[in-house]
């Protein structure tokens, strides 16, 4: 599952250019058994696998001889929710040891002995971990420096400050009967800016309120909101005074 993934895009460009270093274990090869057996019935009974502590533990032990320091991460739906603020976390740690479990779960046991910390990538369930280590390591290695192509396109991210991105256009200037916006080919910079901020605010509050609801808002901000907001009583002032006209 990995190998297409180290294989593309930014991922691919920072293992080149030595931002990241990466390598997986396969949890089979430290089975003991001639089949090479990871999973086992549950005690207690009832249906699912789960997996066997002894290969899972030998695998971690062996990524933690290449990596002492690491922190070491087990992919489950039990852990916290992530987010870019975790990712920015795990960005300013050394080194990771991400652990992916497959079948219902791992033995209890090595979570409580050999991980540091449990994360989920969202409320559902996958049938590996695998996905959401590949989502950890994507989202980690976009935040270190020199890994994206744009002046460090990582700091201008949405949710690093809890708002949307603003809306994006690119030519041509007219795309099936809509145009750009003219203001964004009008060359004043401090114009544009200021329309990108109440695009987002507007995308913010339109698709995430509760992104808006938490954030801290600055000054400026606040005018937008405030302009908005005086926008919406003057047009509801106006509809109630036509409609006592009408009576
Ligand atoms: C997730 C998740 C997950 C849980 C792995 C059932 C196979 C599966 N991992 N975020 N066993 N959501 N893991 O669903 O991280």
């Amino acid at each position: 599952m990995f190998a297409l993934f180290w294989d593309h895009g930014i991922i691919r460009k920072a293992i080149e250019n030595e931002k990241i270093v990466a390598s997986t274990l396969n949890i089979r090869d430290f089975a003991e058994d001639r089949h090479q057996v990871t999973d086992d019935r549950p005690y207690g009974g009832g249906s699912g696998m789960v997996m066997k502590p002894e290969p899972l533990a030998a695998a971690i032990r062996a990524a933690e001889q290449e990596a002492p320091s690491a922190h070491k991460v087990l992919l489950t739906p039990q852990g916290r929710v992530f987010n870019q603020k975790i990712a920015q976390e795990l960005a300013s740690c050394e080194d990771l040891v991400l652990v992916c479990g497959r079948y219902e779960g791992v033995d209890e046991r090595i979570t409580s002995e050999l991980i540091d910390d449990e994360i989920s990538i969202g409320d559902y369930v996958l049938t590996g971990g695998e996905l959401a280590a590949m989502v950890i390591i994507d989202s980690v290695t976009r935040q270190l420096p020199g890994t994206l192509g744009g002046a460090d396109a990582a700091e201008k991210d949405s949710f690093a400050d809890d708002l949307l991105e603003h809306a994006h256009y690119t030519r041509p200037q007219v795309f099936e009967g809509e145009a750009v916006p003219d203001i964004l080919l009008s060359g004043h910079h401090e114009e544009i800016e200021n329309w990108r901020l109440e695009s987002a605010l507007m995308r913010t509050l339109m698709k995430r309120a509760d992104l808006l609801q938490k954030k801290d808002l600055s000054e400026k901000e606040i005018k937008i909101l405030e302009k908005w907001s005086q926008n919406i009583k003057d047009i509801i002032n106006s509809h109630h005074k036509k409609s006592k006209a009408d009576t």
